[in-house]
């Protein structure tokens, strides 16, 4: 049972309660006034309902309210149903107009608008519904884990080094001393399998992004996995499809209203993900779509291909890319011939979302890798120790939850898959 905290209907209840007289709390969404009669939008967390008033002032957009009234059948009225109101009354007045209309919200207009007063854009139904799919993505994350005998970790995000190298760390005075915000919880997770096997996070990272593009934030969620005592890569991608499909069944069974309001829909997830090698992956791209890759990873026109190939032949809005060569990958990955490793990364719907794969788990091999990649062991002193502890085979991933909002919900830019996006050139509200 809810707790009752007031004598309050939610909007969402309303259908169950028409010829009623109900008292409903919530903001002046959007509001009309045609001279003897006033429509008023009503928002409170459960969605939105029209209620008319006979000559009453209606109060600012955003102000919060209290107002009573009976629930009436209209198939014209959003949602089907309206009240005929019959007392309004203040709770919190707005005190001025909302800087953007707020009913009228739209990513493509212009994002630096809607960014810049997201303390108030945010109560948008797209941002409001963008956000609660991602928390129940999140949601589903922690129970499909949870069931599978995972224990949630908590690591530091003040850390002594990078744990994915690159020159996107950010640095922080740390009582005089140089430290950076974590990257990523790469090492605490592989030392916390040597604890729990099975062990996940749910937590902001931090990449100092050079480059302004619509997949990438400065501050991102990252929903990180991993797990000990694997044969292999497929162990990894066996945990990986399971827990995305279970994601997905779950935001399709809980989030209809929202969807809706987006316009979104959840991917087939009765179809197994097609796993293809990198290098079949490229010779298959310039084949079938004359589209050649150099470099040592998929550029972002070959996800998009490789996305539309798994469609097409498959049904899959999800495809692995697997056994990426290792001047691709970070030294933690498991080496294998032929330059190649057991590094893996999942695309959806032609976008990657998450990387991961098999880890190194025994000392001399790390000390290898980083040799191979002209870098000095020293400087890794503190990941490299536990590896002299008895470390299981193990692997893991972690995906961008920003990234997979908004693939799943189309929404065209990162930043509005994050209720305050942090980027090069945004650091508030
Ligand atoms: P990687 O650096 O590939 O791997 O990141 C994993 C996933 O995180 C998301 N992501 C981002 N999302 C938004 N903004 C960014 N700047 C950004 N950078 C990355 C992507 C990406 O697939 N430690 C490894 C994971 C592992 O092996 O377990 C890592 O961090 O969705």
């Amino acid at each position: 049972m809810p707790v009752a905290i007031h004598p309050r209907s939610l909007i969402s209840d309303l259908g169950g309660l028409v010829g009623e007289k109900v008292l409903l709390q919530g903001w002046v969404h959007n509001r009309r006034d045609l001279g003897g009669i006033q429509f008023l939008l009503l928002r409170d967390r459960t969605g939105l309902v029209q209620c008319v008033f006979e000559k009453t002032a209606l109060p600012l957009h955003e102000s919060c309210v209290r107002l009573t009234g009976k629930v009436v059948t209209n198939p014209k009225a959003p949602g089907g149903l309206e009240i005929h109101a019959d007392s309004l009354e203040m709770i919190t007045q707005a005190l001025e107009p909302t800087p953007l209309e707020i009913p009228k919200e739209e990513w493509h207009a212009n994002p630096d608008t809607l960014l810049e007063y997201r303390y108030v854009s945010v109560r948008g139904r797209k941002a409001q519904a963008t956000l609660h799919v991602q928390a129940e993505l999140v949601r589903a994350f922690r129970s499909f884990l949870g069931s599978q005998g995972f224990t949630e970790i908590f690591s530091p995000k003040l850390v002594a080094a990078g744990a994915e190298g690159g020159a996107n760390l950010f640095e922080v005075d740390y009582y005089g001393k140089r430290a950076f915000l974590a990257q990523s919880p790469q090492l605490y997770k592989q030392i916390m399998v040597g604890v729990f096997e099975r062990v996940f996070e749910v937590a902001p990272v931090y990449r100092a992004e050079h480059s302004h593009t619509s997949r990438h934030l400065a501050e991102y969620l990252s929903l990180d996995v991993e797990v000990g005592f694997i044969e292999d890569d497929g162990d990894v991608m066996d945990v990986q499809e399971a827990l995305a499909k279970h994601m997905m069944d779950h935001v399709r069974q809980t989030c209809q209203a929202e969807l809706e309001a987006l316009g979104a829909s959840v991917p087939d997830t009765s179809v197994r993900f097609p796993r293809i090698p990198l290098l079949e992956a490229r010779q298959l791209l310039a084949e079938r779509y004359g589209h050649e890759t150099g470099g040592k990873d998929l550029d972002p026109e070959a996800e998009r291909l490789l996305g539309r190939w798994a469609e097409e032949e498959h049904g899959s809005a999800f495809v692995f890319v697997t056994h990426y060569p290792q001047a691709a990958r970070p030294f933690y990955t498991y080496p294998i011939a032929d330059g190649l490793t057991r590094g893996l990364d999942l695309l959806f719907r032609g976008v990657e979302i998450t990387s991961g794969g098999q880890r190194v788990h025994e000392y001399p091999v790390l000390i290898e890798e980083l040799r191979k990649r002209n870098m000095d062991p020293e400087a890794f002193r503190g990941y490299l120790e536990v590896f002299k502890h008895g470390m299981p085979p193990h692997g893991g991933f972690a995906i961008g939850a920003e990234r997979l909002t908004a693939l799943l919900l189309g929404i065209p830019n990162v930043r509005f898959a994050r209720a305050f996006p942090r980027d090069g050139s945004r650091l508030h509200p």
